[in-house]
């Protein structure tokens, strides 16, 4: 074999090695087997962690699972972090959970019973040691119940504030509230006028809330559309106070006819070292139609130099490997 026919073959072999390599180092997308919904990632220590609802009919939806990954490439599902069993008064209809690290505590608030006026059921919070649980219940009932401002309660976020306030997003049926969480998640403090709950609802909302604080700005982002249907998205608005008011701006994440439909009811993760955002969401592969056949996925999120929000790109390679 002449040198150049040898030289061309492993420099050919060395490219295709190194595709092959570079390919290993993005998540993909879906980023874990399985049907999954409402996604909310976090990070805890150098480990990524996703909550999301197990999406089937609403009388199988009776625990949560949980997932981590240490590179945002290979995902560990830790099973059963909670269910109707620890919660006695959820029957079904476990819905998109919220997690929060609080001294050494991890509360996982949830959604359950697609409850509506006079039923039991609703805004629920269970809590654990570690962040794969086992969770219990932590107060024994729901914490919120009632329908109020039209809000059905479910979805919920929490927020915690530059002045060290825990506040509960959350609302279903296009109805958006506010209401701030005493210190030991146990219940809520009424605000100074001798309300409890505010009605935040911007423009388009239907579900799915989320808020950050970036650069003194309140972000809020919610779903539009049905979470069944194809054209489920995420919209968002800025204002100067966790109470608004949140003139909608505009969509960043939504179907992709090349990639996959439903694309909706987000989460985000910053790596703060790095200054990188992360979107969490899910989606329907564009092989199905069924509502509950939707996935689990990642992709950046870019934000301009004045502050607004890039509209997402979705991808089938999701992101590159990150170890914390
Ligand atoms: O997964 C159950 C419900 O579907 C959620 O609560 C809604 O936000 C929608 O994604």
């Amino acid at each position: 074999m002449q040198f150049k026919t040898f030289f061309t073959i492993v420099a050919t072999v060395l490219t295709l090695n190194a595709v092959a390599q570079d390919k290993q180092k993005t998540s993909g997308n879906p980023i874990f087997p399985g049907w999954y919904a409402d996604p909310d990632a976090a990070i805890f220590d150098k480990t990524y962690w996703v909550y999301p609802t197990y999406s089937a009919p609403y009388k199988q939806q009776v625990h949560l699972d949980a997932f981590s990954s240490k590179d945002l490439i290979h995902w560990d599902k830790h099973p059963s972090i909670v269910d109707t069993a620890a919660i006695k008064w959820a029957k079904r209809a476990m819905w998109a959970p919220a997690i929060v690290h609080k001294g050494k505590q991890y509360f996982l608030f949830f959604g359950a019973n697609d409850v509506h006026q006079g039923e039991i059921g609703g805004i629920g919070v269970a809590v654990a040691d570690n962040p794969a649980g086992p969770y219990k219940d932590h107060i024994g009932k729901p914490l919120i119940n009632d329908i109020v401002n039209g809000a059905q309660p479910i979805d919920q976020f929490v927020f915690k504030d530059k002045d060290g306030k825990y506040y509960i997003l959350y609302g279903g049926w296009g109805h958006a509230n506010i209401a701030q969480l005493n210190k030991d998640f146990t219940g809520l403090v009424p605000y100074a006028d001798g309300t409890t709950f505010k009605e935040i609802t911007p423009k388009g909302f239907v579900e799915g809330i989320y808020m950050i604080l970036k650069d003194n700005k309140y972000y809020l982002m919610w779903s539009e559309g049905g979470w069944t249907g194809p054209d489920y998205s995420v919209a968002y608005a800025i204002a100067d106070s966790p109470f608004g008011p949140f003139k909608r701006i505009g969509k960043i994440l939504q179907q992709d006819m090349a990639i996959a439909t439903g694309a909706g009811h987000h989460s985000l993760m910053h790596d703060k070292k790095r200054d990188i955002w992360y979107i969490v969401y899910h989606r329907r592969p564009l092989t199905e139609t069924e509502g509950n056949h939707r996935e689990v996925c990642i992709d950046r999120l870019y934000f301009n130099a004045d502050g607004t929000i890039k509209p997402v790109k979705i991808t089938k390679e999701g992101v590159t490997e990150a170890r914390l």
